[in-house]
């Protein structure tokens, strides 16, 4: 493993990330795999529910979402829910075994009104005994630290992919600014959700430089959700082909062995995949997974699927 001179922290170039998704599958593998059980049960796989808490109407143009408000995606634009029926599904996702909630909203960054009632949803579910994660765009320092006042466990804000790829899908935002949300977050002493999507047209090389520039982080992001394109008729990739599934468990697995103590989540694409190919991302490191029948605004893998294939496999969800 390269070692920096500079931090503790051993560092990953992108050549070294992408010689490791060159190596021969069954070595990649086996060594995703040994990293793997000397930091956690491969037995085990967390799992986190989602809910949209503001759907559409998004002023950014990220070319993957179908809440952007500059494409024809067929998703109706909502207001903020309330409180209290954000409670409700809370509850209803503990039922189910979930431990952690997660709460998206389509917002380039919070408003500050709306930022009072995204607290009391996180001190609402952590009274529930629940884990919280957040998700509603860029954060100032001061925004950060009242999140953390309020108990937020998480926030989730992906760097998407490499930093040249990164202006062929988004133009509002910069890669600069997503690194200065993760920095103010982390500051804040907020537990960092940060990773990306494949198979949107970029290159093995963009992958390698999406893995290496999450793996540099000062403190590598505690959870890294690994997302395949899910491609919405409507937005500029709606026509991208899948990405192969052997390419995307080289990414898992690339994943797990830059960043082994990290929680690696298999994230969207879930529906679109075999359960062969999601028990080689298991075998490859992922241990996470979004649990419940729907995405943000997309379907995810059925719960009923989801139980058949943790018992077919021999693995334990876990909160
Ligand atoms: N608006 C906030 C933001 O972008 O920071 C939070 C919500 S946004 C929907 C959260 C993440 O979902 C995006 O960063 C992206 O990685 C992922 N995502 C959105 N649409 C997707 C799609 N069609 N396929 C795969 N991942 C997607
Ligand atoms: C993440 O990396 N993936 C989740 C979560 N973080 C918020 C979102 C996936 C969204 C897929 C498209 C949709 O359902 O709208
Ligand atoms: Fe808006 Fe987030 Fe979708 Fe980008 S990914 S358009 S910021 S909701």
């Amino acid at each position: 493993m390269p070692e920096s001179h500079i931090s503790t922290t051993p560092r990953w170039s992108r050549d070294d990330v992408a010689a490791l998704l060159a190596l021969p599958f069954p070595e990649l593998v086996f060594r995703a795999m040994s990293v793997h059980r000397a930091h956690f049960d491969p037995t085990k796989v967390q799992v986190s529910t989602l809910l949209s808490i503001k759907t559409g109407g998004c002023p950014e143009d990220c070319g993957y979402c179908p809440q952007s408000a500059e494409y024809e995606t067929g998703t109706k634009a909502n207001k903020l829910m309330a409180v209290e029926a954000v409670l409700a599904e809370a509850r209803a996702a503990k039922e189910k075994g979930a431990a952690r909630f997660c709460m998206g909203a389509a917002w380039r960054s919070p408003k500050d009104h709306d930022l009072e009632n995204v607290c009391a949803m996180i001190e609402g579910v952590k009274s529930l005994g629940m884990e919280t994660c957040v998700t509603m765009g860029m954060l100032t320092m001061e925004q950060s630290l009242k999140l953390r006042e309020a108990g937020l466990d998480y926030y989730n804000h992906n760097l998407d992919t490499s930093p040249e790829y990164y202006g062929k899908i988004i133009t509002t935002r910069t890669y600069q600014d997503r690194l200065d949300t993760l920095a103010n977050v982390r500051d804040a002493g907020i537990n960092v959700c940060c990773g990306g999507i494949v198979g949107m047209g970029e290159g093995e090389d963009d992958r390698a430089g999406l893995i290496a520039t999450l793996a540099s982080l000062d403190v590598p992001p505690e959870s890294v959700p690994i997302n395949a394109l899910v491609a919405v008729e409507g937005t500029p990739l709606a026509e991208q082909k899948r990405i192969d599934p052997i390419d995307f468990v080289r990414v898992v697995a690339a994943a797990r062995i830059t960043m082994p103590k990290s929680y690696v989540r298999l994230s969207a694409g879930r529906e679109q995949m075999t359960d062969e190919a999601q028990a080689l991302c298991f075998l490859a490191g992922a241990n996470s997974i979004f649990y419940g029948d729907k995405l943000l605004t997309t379907p995810n893998s059925e719960t009923s699927r989801d139980e058949a294939l943790f018992g077919k496999l021999g693995i334990t969800p876990e909160g």
